[in-house]
């Protein structure tokens, strides 16, 4: 046997090789990279919850230290809201995070129950930076990310008491993915989305939508979408919020910020005309 018929490829498909290309070349993001050095949890998702507003009336670096600060804050308690969703997890439960950036959520993960995480990723550079991260905070035994395809982990079937993707399906194709989810679930195990998706009511794709799509090399999904494959997957919703109000502070926060990346206003648009919601669904392996 070949090397390569040994090794799964993990860039299948033009589309995937331009996702791997952006995240590995998109690399010098203040908008990340100054927030993961409040405390060197890395993430690549937004926030919800209110902000100080005080923020706004300090000047100079002042402002843009304290405006940093915050928004690592609110990024951190979505992180955290999708990890109240997982449990209950033990030291030892294995839990895949498909999709795992510079890993943050991870190592939340792994801090709250002790749980081993094994995070996938197709961008070499996350998954190098990801595993630097594990080695400087000393939990590179229990945490690991690997670069494959969230599509074909290569995890063992049944392997995992609970999965989650947060804000990454819109870079797959949903059956692909929760089939995927549904075979390293045990039955029983959680699987946990946070997403942003576009609203069926309101017919397709919105400008501003499409423009999210174009911004980030992404496809976002109706939300009608999630809710067929998670059905044809044997993954059972057991709660679903809608957390559109909850983030639009995070956006206006940013949109003024030094750190905007002129994505905010579309973002805002977006959640505000309503053809577009930020939802967390949580659903059980049966
Ligand atoms: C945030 O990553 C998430 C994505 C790019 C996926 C798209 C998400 C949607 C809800 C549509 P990031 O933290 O790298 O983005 P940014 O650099 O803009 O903060
Ligand atoms: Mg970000």
């Amino acid at each position: 046997m070949t090397t390569s018929q040994q090794t799964p490829t993990v860039l299948r498909t033009d589309f995937q090789k331009a996702v791997a290309a952006y995240w590995d070349t998109n690399v010098n993001d203040p908008v990340n990279l100054a927030l993961g050095e409040v405390d060197e949890l890395y993430h690549h998702h937004y926030g919800i919850g209110a902000y100080d507003p005080t923020v706004l009336g300090a000047a100079g670096p002042d402002r843009e230290q304290r405006t940093v600060r915050e928004l690592h804050r609110l990024e951190s308690a979505q992180a955290d809201l999708l990890l109240d969703h997982l449990g209950p997890l033990t030291p030892r439960d294995r839990l895949l995070d498909a999709g795992s950036g510079r890993g943050g959520t991870s190592f939340m993960a792994h801090r709250r129950y002790g749980s081993q995480v094994d995070g996938v990723s197709i961008s070499r550079y996350q998954v190098d930076f990801a595993n630097t991260q594990a080695r400087q905070h000393g939990h590179d035994q229990k945490v690991r990310f690997h670069f494959r395809n969230m599509l074909d982990t290569g995890l063992e079937t049944g392997s995992r008491q609970a999965a989650w993707t947060n804000e990454t399906t819109m870079y797959v194709d949903l059956d692909q993915a929760f089939a995927e989810f549904s075979r390293v679930l045990a039955v029983g195990g959680r699987y946990v989305c946070i997403t942003g998706c576009s609203n069926d009511l309101t017919g397709g794709r919105s400008q501003a939508v499409s423009r999210i799509d174009t911004h980030y090399t992404c496809n976002i999904h109706p939300r009608s979408a999630y809710f067929k494959a998670l059905a044809a997957n044997g993954l059972v919703p057991v709660a679903v919020t809608d957390l559109t109000a909850l983030t639009i502070p995070y956006w206006e926060l940013r949109a003024g910020s030094h750190l905007a990346t002129g994505i905010e206003e579309s973002f805002l648009t977006a959640y505000k005309e309503g053809s577009f919601h930020y939802l967390l669904i949580a659903a059980d392996r049966v």
